[in-house]
């Protein structure tokens, strides 16, 4: 803890390094948040019982991107929104392909479990290091986030049995990525105070959470789980 309270007081917000670092991250979540936006629409889509609920859930992912936006223009950085696209290309693509397939539980286990989880879990690291202003917009933000999840979380236990397959295949493709793109945003984190070790651990244990609230067994979640170490 005294170690945590001594770093933030170290963190110079207004650094070269700390803005050069903070223009990907923060264009990240920002494009991170528009796609969310988009995906829930498409959501809304394939599961017309449920629109209303799933548009309800893209409008907040716009206020979370004008949050994020706000944050960016308060620490005057430009965000590198080029950088953020290619960062997300392989999950869009993959999000797109499923959709056009009419695989619901694909774009499910794409979107509320793990784009959810990753963002849950920064959010979570990022909060106790943000800047004042950047870390109530994220308490905001991460609470909503929590519902998101749970919206993919009923759902794909609703329809367990039906989906576990496609869940299984749609694991194995998705989740490797994430580690990449964890791999790939490390150093700039870092520089944010918030460790890659901090990041896997949370992430883990929010989707090792939702897998078992899904209904898959801890044997299960163990096999699911080690598909993105390899990558
Ligand atoms: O559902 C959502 O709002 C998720 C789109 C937002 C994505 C956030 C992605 C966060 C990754 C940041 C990595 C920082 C280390
Ligand atoms: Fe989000
Ligand atoms: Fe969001
Ligand atoms: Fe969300």
């Amino acid at each position: 803890m005294q170690q945590l309270v001594d770093q933030i007081k170290t963190i110079d917000f207004q650094s070269e390094i700390y803005k050069d670092a903070y223009s990907r991250i923060n264009a990240i979540v920002i494009e991170g948040e528009q796609e969310a936006h988009e995906n829930y629409i498409t959501l809304a889509q394939l599961l017309p019982a449920q629109e209303k609920e799933l548009i309800a859930l893209s409008k907040m992912e716009s206020r979370h991107k004008k949050g994020f936006e706000a944050c960016g223009r308060n620490l005057k950085v430009t965000p590198d929104l080029e950088f953020a696209k290619k960062f997300f290309l392989g999950l869009h693509e993959n999000f797109q392909t499923a959709a056009k397939e009419g695989k619901v539980v694909t774009c499910l286990l794409i979107q509320s479990l793990i784009i959810e989880c990753f963002a849950i879990a920064a959010y979570n690291i990022y909060i106790p290091v943000a800047d004042d202003f950047a870390r109530k917009i994220t308490e905001g933000v991460v609470k909503e986030e929590y519902s998101h999840l749970n919206f993919g979380e009923v759902w794909l236990q609703k329809n367990f049995t039906e989906s576990k397959a496609e869940l299984e295949q749609a694991n194995r493709q998705n989740l490797p990525l994430v580690w990449r793109m964890l791999n790939q945003v490390a150093d700039d984190a870092k520089v944010l105070a918030m460790e890659k070790d901090a990041l896997v651990e949370d992430f883990m244990i929010q989707y090792g959470d939702a897998l078992s609230n899904i209904g898959f067994t801890t044997r299960d979640i163990m096999r699911l789980s080690a598909y993105g170490l390899v990558a």
